[in-house]
């Protein structure tokens, strides 16, 4: 049956839940930094789908990783060993420099897994009294869906509605290491999960030294600072990480989304010994963490990290980004300004938060061929696949330059 997009769209919003408010478009085949509609119509993607695919679409090399391996084995449970298993394992703790890692599939079940092992950890090795750890929660937060993500989330649609929620978490304003010195003055505080660069809040980026100043108070009170770099991991700022900017290995590390190149959900845990093994059989786990598919997808998707040179290619075609975006906040009284580190940028439009701006460039953009998403109504985050390279990333700067001076 050949279906136009509007009937694919009624579909969706006759027979789905309506959880989301998606463009209308409807796309049908991807390859590298495009996306094509049903029509063919090719666009470039500038969200990867929420940076999952920093290695662009349909990656060949983890595409053939996914296939060799689906067609041998593509899941045993934890029951059992598989031949992949051991083998990821040892690739990624020596990739990111850790003593061990839990897999894990989403990446909110990533986040989940950090804060029981931190609360773990707290009881067992600080001798926290029994019930009484807290963990610290950065304002603008935003970690996934389950009830202790929106636990900790001030964000009145993520989290209104769905209560009661999990107790044990405590929140101070983002980027203010005054409040964190406070905050630490308690001795129930067990842990500090931060963003290094705020994706959902609108990438908010902190002051220079925030994460690692924050690390050595955290250190200094014997608290585990726990890195949420879902987003901003695996190249997309440019750097491995972006706690790398701070020169610092947090304590609990959790990596998600393009850990699979955008193939299948693969979410990871990393720690050191003392706190890792604080879990003990039984007590943790997940049908699908660990899967010999995903490990052999994980593997692939960082070895084209490394062999591509993406985090190299994010931080300089960040900054040839940044210098056209400048030039464009001075050309047009829309803009307000970019910020953002490598390629995950937001560009603020001069209008207020519950504007429809936004989304209106947004389709206009769309329309020239180039698919971006608000987050707020005033401000749009352009994330590109990082396998993008400089002559089409400037073909999109003038696709938003003209977008934008003709709005
Ligand atoms: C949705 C935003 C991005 C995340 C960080 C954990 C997770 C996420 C830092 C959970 C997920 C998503 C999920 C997506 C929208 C989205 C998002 F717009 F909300 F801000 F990426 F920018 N930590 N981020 O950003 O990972 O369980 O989803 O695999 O529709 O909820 P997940």
């Amino acid at each position: 049956m050949i279906q136009t997009s509007s009937q694919a769209i009624a579909l969706e919003n006759k027979y789905g839940a309506l959880n989301y408010h998606p463009l209308p478009v409807v796309l049908g085949r991807g390859e590298g930094v495009f996306l094509y509609d049903e029509s063919g119509k090719q666009y470039f993607d500038f969200l990867s789908a929420y940076s999952a695919v920093n290695q662009g679409h349909c990656h060949p090399k983890i595409i053939s990783a996914l296939t060799d391996q689906a067609a041998k084995l593509t899941l045993t449970s934890r029951a059992f060993h598989n031949d992949v298993l051991g083998q990821y394992e040892k690739y990624i703790t020596e990739y990111f420099g850790y003593d061990r890692i839990l897999p894990m599939n989403t990446g909110v079940e990533g986040g989940e897994t950090a804060v029981k092992l931190c609360r773990k950890w707290a009881y067992e090795v600080k001798k926290a009294p029994k019930n009484h750890a807290k963990i610290l929660f950065a304002e603008g937060n935003f970690w996934g869906r389950t009830l202790a993500a929106i636990s900790s989330s001030t964000d009145p649609s993520s989290k209104n509605g769905f209560g009661p929620y999990m107790p044990g978490f405590e929140l101070i304003p983002y980027n203010d290491l005054e409040a964190l010195e406070k905050a630490l003055e308690d001795p129930d505080v067990a842990g500090f999960m931060v963003e290094p660069i705020q994706g959902e809040a609108g990438v908010v980026v902190p002051d220079d030294g925030y994460m690692k100043r924050a690390f050595e108070l955290c250190r200094a009170k014997n608290v585990l600072l726990i890195a949420d770099e879902v987003q901003t991991g695996i190249g997309r700022t440019g750097k491995l990480l972006a706690c790398g900017y701070d020169g610092i290995q947090p304590d609990i590390l959790i990596l998600g989304k393009a850990l699979s190149g955008g193939v299948l959900p693969v979410s990871a845990v990393l720690a050191r010994d003392e706190i890792m093994l604080t879990i003990k059989p039984g007590e943790h786990g997940s049908t699908y963490g660990g899967n010999p598919l995903a490990c052999a997808v994980a593997m692939s998707a960082l070895e084209v990290v490394e062999e591509e040179n993406l985090v190299e290619n994010a931080y300089k075609l960040g900054m040839i980004f940044r210098e056209r975006m400048q030039e464009l906040v001075q050309k047009s009284d829309l803009v307000n300004s970019i910020r953002g580190k490598g390629l995950l940028n937001a560009l603020l439009i001069n209008d207020t938060e519950d504007s429809e701006t936004a989304w209106k460039i947004c389709l206009k953009l769309m329309g020239n061929g180039l698919l971006a998403k608000p987050t707020h109504g005033n401000i749009i985050r352009f994330a590109p696949p990082l396998v993008i390279d400089e002559h089409q990333l400037l073909e999109c700067c003038d696709i938003i330059e003209k977008t934008i001076l003709e709005y």
